[in-house]
């Protein structure tokens, strides 16, 4: 799977990409990612990519120009991706379901927009998913840039060893993950429930249905109504 991204703070990026399951997948071949400096798209001396909305108000807009040419690079040089997403806090929230659908394309552009906004032309013209992780405010699409690879590749066969993992964690069947444990079995007074120590493993996954249950009530209670729907 290849990704490029497209950002005025390529650091923000390439750092975090290089450690962990990313990382590793990156070192494997299995992903190639990309980084591409938005200021390398400009023509003026300035490297200009910003300027004033129209129409007033404060903050300054992302030009059409420099992502526009950041596109026609890209398709030049690899092709039509099968998705540009652009990191907007006005786009759809991503969801595990919408990483999956990702998760099936073999070429996908991020673009980064900034807090203050993006060109409507880029959305309209280049852009296939609008895409927030949240409802908070970000400075830009950086994180969220990071936040969309890291759901989408580890679904990648061989990525993760995401067989078993990928499939009992939280959100696959609706519910928080249940609790865990491990050595030992009791910390500063603290003891681990005793069932998961018996070895019993119907009485386990009785416990832990109930202990997911419990903690999606307290923590999600969404989710719980949308079960039930
Ligand atoms: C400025 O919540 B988000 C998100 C928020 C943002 C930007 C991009 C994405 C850019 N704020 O996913």
């Amino acid at each position: 799977m290849k990704f490029d991204i497209v950002t005025i703070f390529p650091a923000m990026i390439e750092q975090p990409l290089a450690a962990g399951i990313i990382g590793r997948a990156i070192e494997r071949g299995t992903l190639q990612v990309k980084v591409r400096d938005l200021r390398d798209f400009t023509t003026d001396r300035h490297r200009v990519v910003d300027d004033v909305p129209y129409g007033g108000g404060p903050g300054m807009v992302l030009k059409p120009e420099p992502l526009f040419r950041a596109l026609d690079a890209i398709e030049a040089e690899r092709g039509r991706p099968g998705a540009v997403a652009l990191m907007s806090p006005q786009g759809a929230r991503f969801t595990q379901v919408a990483a999956q659908r990702l998760s099936r394309f073999d070429h996908i552009v991020l673009l980064c927009g900034r807090y203050e906004g993006v060109d409507e032309r880029v959305a309209n013209a280049l852009v296939t998913d609008e895409i927030s992780i949240g409802d908070y405010v970000l400075s830009g699409g950086e994180p969220a840039a990071l936040v969309v690879i890291d759901a989408t590749v580890r679904l990648i066969p061989g990525a993760l060893g995401s067989e078993t993992s990928a499939t009992t964690e939280s959100f696959s069947d609706g519910l928080l993950d249940y609790p865990h444990y491990t050595r030992p079995p009791e910390f500063e007074g603290m003891r681990v429930p005793e069932v998961l120590l018996t070895g019993h493993h119907g009485e386990i996954a009785r416990w832990r249905s109930e202990a997911a249950q419990e903690k999606t009530k307290r923590n999600r209670p969404d989710l719980l109504k949308k079960n039930e729907l």
